[in-house]
């Protein structure tokens, strides 16, 4: 008996430049997972309006995080990379999950309080951020979900929207796991490791951004919050998370096993692993750099390459929701 290959579905917002938190939480992961698996990757327009964006920026970022996901190894043949406002079935599915959603459970969510604190007025939008992003997933029948830890209540909230839904109009979705490295799952900000790196925050020394030179790099992590310690050892001892941080990031730009990591740092001191870590992260991101300069200045290529995906994903999304459509009991248009 052959196996059918696991469906995994992801997205990310086009909200600005790419993190390192949001490469080693999620990006790197899609990447690896390339090739054994049929994978949706989705760049999120419909999510990042639920925050005000500029036109422009949000126009000139779709195309920019297209350019950077590809340089940093999606490959468009293994994976369907696509726009989300693109397949209409998103915004559809969306309005027919809201119809089942307690409003309760949406105002549970960590992600949706903290946002909502940093706003004068909160936008509908935002509330119903969890609601779009369950459409998403359960659009493509997806099995696994690979995300950073911050996405993990949403995902569960996914799995209780599909439950509901499959238990007033019968058997329809498959429950989405949520997939979450342990290394990696969170990175935190390097001016303040209690705080998840993040790409709203535009303080100088809070992030690596994937386009960042050499030179900004440097001076972003020699300024990295520490401890007044000397160990250089992982730790999950709230007070020693700046090192953590720093030596996760390490680990994961280099490869190696903690073991070496640890033996590598042995009696030096924090200066030597900011040294480093600034240059394993510049390495690291160097080819892909490298390759997005190239992609970006193509603009008709990524096009091209969006509109295939678009048809990809239509080829899944519309049949699922002419599904949900048919077991709600509306009328189908007729194709
Ligand atoms: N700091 C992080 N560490 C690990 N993973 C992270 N992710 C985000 N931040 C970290 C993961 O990146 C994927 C895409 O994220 P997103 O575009 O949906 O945005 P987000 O989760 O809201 O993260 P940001 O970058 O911090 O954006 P803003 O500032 O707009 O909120 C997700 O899988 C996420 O878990």
């Amino acid at each position: 008996m052959t196996l059918k290959p696991k469906r995994v579905f992801s997205g990310i917002q086009p909200s600005g430049m790419l993190h390192i938190g949001n490469y080693l939480g999620a990006v790197q992961q899609w990447v690896q997972g390339q090739g054994t698996k049929v994978n949706f990757i989705c760049i999120v327009d419909l999510h990042a309006i639920t925050m005000p964006q500029e036109p422009a920026a949000l126009h000139r970022q779709t195309r920019e995080l297209a350019a950077l996901l590809i340089a940093a190894g999606i490959d468009p043949q293994q994976t369907t990379l696509f726009v989300q406002s693109h397949v209409r079935a998103h915004a559809e599915g969306c309005w027919l999950l809201n119809c089942i959603t307690p409003l309760g459970w949406l105002e549970r969510m960590t992600q949706y309080k903290h946002k909502a604190q940093r706003q004068e007025s909160v936008l509908t939008g935002l509330l119903d951020y969890p609601v779009l992003q369950a459409a998403d997933i359960l659009l493509y029948d997806s099995d696994e979900v690979p995300v950073g830890e911050d996405q993990k209540q949403h995902i569960e909230l996914t799995r209780d929207i599909a439950g509901r839904f499959n238990s007033l109009y019968g058997e329809t979705f498959v429950l989405p796991q949520p997939i979450i490295r342990e290394s990696g799952a969170r990175i935190m900000a390097l001016n303040d490791p209690h705080a998840k790196m993040s790409k709203s925050d535009f303080t100088r020394g809070h992030a690596i951004r994937v386009n960042d030179s050499p030179d900004e790099i440097r001076w972003v992590v020699k300024r990295a919050v520490t401890d007044p310690g000397r160990d250089i050892t992982f730790s999950a001892d709230p007070a020693r998370a700046g090192v953590n941080n720093l030596l996760q990031i390490y680990e994961l730009f280099t490869g190696q096993s903690r073991a070496a990591i640890e033996a590598h740092f042995a009696g030096k001191g924090y200066g030597a692993l900011k040294t480093d870590v600034a240059e394993a992260v510049i390495e690291g991101l160097r080819p892909i750099r490298e390759r997005y300069e190239h992609l970006i200045t193509d603009p008709a290529e990524l096009d091209r390459i969006l509109a295939v995906g678009a048809t990809q994903a239509r080829a899944v999304a519309e049949p699922k929701i002419r599904e949900m459509m048919a077991k709600v009991g509306f009328v189908l248009p007729t194709l």
